[in-house]
């Protein structure tokens, strides 16, 4: 079975994070019918969703992602690179700890999910401004001993490795080769996004399908040429907080 955490939407997402994009107004009202909608679909494609409270204090908790790396044989907890978000780790330690043995990332590493890409036994992990060198030898000690290799990979042009590409099964990479090198995933099939939809590169899989976010219809076109399974959710509310669509769940074997 599928497991799914999620977070509902902070009423203050408005003074969410934002690197790369410019901050504009979010109605908070249609990002939690977006992100209501986006749990529906987890339900839908076989996931138990188990969805975790809002913190009003917390502007970006919806953004699980970031929080932990949850593997089949354990969950490190990550110390966000943002430090207005170091503490949404608390609740999802504990939600996490009826699933996993839980290992952590210490200070002064610092490691977000988003930056964590795992394609079977290999961990790939963006050297971003919210993931340093120490934040990665971390994650690699403890992964090393479940059985998986840790490779640093560099990223410019957004905020983690899962913006600029994503796994979406079938050894396939979705991938914005602006944002990242397609050398540095040799061995594994690449599957461009269009350019004029670099933020497609975000795509979230589920079972054997893949969520696509409806602003990329071009990208939602590519993937079911290429045979692909393809669900759509609107997302733009989210997006303007810099969110993408892996980054509003934690999905592990259960
Ligand atoms: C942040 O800047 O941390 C949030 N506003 C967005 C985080 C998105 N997380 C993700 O894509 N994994």
């Amino acid at each position: 079975m599928l497991t799914a955490i999620t977070r509902e939407v902070s009423p203050r997402l408005a003074q969410c994070e934002l690197s790369h994009v410019d901050r504009c107004r979010i109605d908070v009202d249609v990002a939690v019918r977006q992100h209501a909608a986006y749990c529906e679909c987890l339900e839908r494609l076989g996931c138990h969703v188990v969805p975790l409270p809002a913190d009003p204090d917390l502007p970006d908790c919806v953004f699980v992602e970031d929080t932990s790396v949850v593997l089949d044989e354990a969950a490190i907890i990550t110390r966000p690179g943002a430090p207005s978000r170091r503490s949404e780790t608390d609740t999802i330690e504990q939600a996490l700890a009826r699933y996993r043995t839980l290992h952590r990332i210490e200070p002064p590493g610092t490691l977000d999910g988003g930056d964590v890409l795992r394609v079977g036994r290999m961990l790939y992990v963006g050297m971003t401004a919210r993931t340093d060198a120490d934040g990665v030898a971390q994650l690699q000690r403890h992964a090393n001993k479940y059985g998986y290799t840790v490779r640093p990979v560099p990223v410019r042009g957004c905020l983690h490795l899962k913006s600029a590409c994503t796994s979406i099964g079938q050894d396939t990479l979705l991938i914005n080769p602006a944002w990242v090198s397609a050398a540095e995933f040799s061995g594994l099939k690449l599957l461009s996004v269009p350019p004029e939809e670099p933020g497609g590169a975000n795509a979230l899989l589920v079972g054997g399908t893949v969520v696509c976010a409806a602003a990329f219809p071009r990208t939602r076109r590519l993937l079911e040429d290429r045979g692909f399974l393809v669900e759509t959710v609107d997302s733009s509310e989210l997006a303007k907080a810099e969110g993408g669509l892996t980054c509003c769940s934690l999905i592990f074997k259960t």
